[in-house]
């Protein structure tokens, strides 16, 4: 007896309950992730990088004035992670918040 072929096409056009089984693998990128950086000068009092980060980020007070203090020994720490969108916001609202009280405080953001 001669082999089925596997591939069913155009001897079933009939809408009879045939088909292929086709497996499509999920390809679901995760959006990529930002992360909000924090960079130290000489000038914005240390209170003042507390207060942000407590207001921007949600953090209390304790791990505000650890991450300023991070900032001011290492130069620079992450603050969070965030979508694109998001660390946007926060990059905006520090920059703007800093440069409305004459503070030279730097915030910037990259691709984790
Ligand atoms: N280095 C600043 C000072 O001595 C404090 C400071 C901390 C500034 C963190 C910026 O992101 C910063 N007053």
């Amino acid at each position: 007896m001669a082999a089925q072929p596997f591939f069913m096409t155009s001897d079933n056009e009939d809408d009879s309950d045939v088909g292929i089984a086709v497996k499509t693998r999920a390809r679901t990128k995760r959006p990529p992730l930002y992360k909000v950086l924090l960079l130290n000068d000489d000038y914005t009092p240390m209170e003042f990088v507390v207060q942000i980060l407590e207001q921007f980020f949600g953090l209390t007070h304790a791990q505000a004035f650890e991450i300023m203090l991070t900032v001011h020994k290492k130069g620079v720490a992450v603050v969070g992670v965030f979508s694109h969108e998001i660390a946007e916001t926060k990059v905006t609202q520090v920059m703007d918040f800093a440069r409305r009280h004459q503070h030279p405080l730097q915030c910037t953001m990259e691709k984790e």
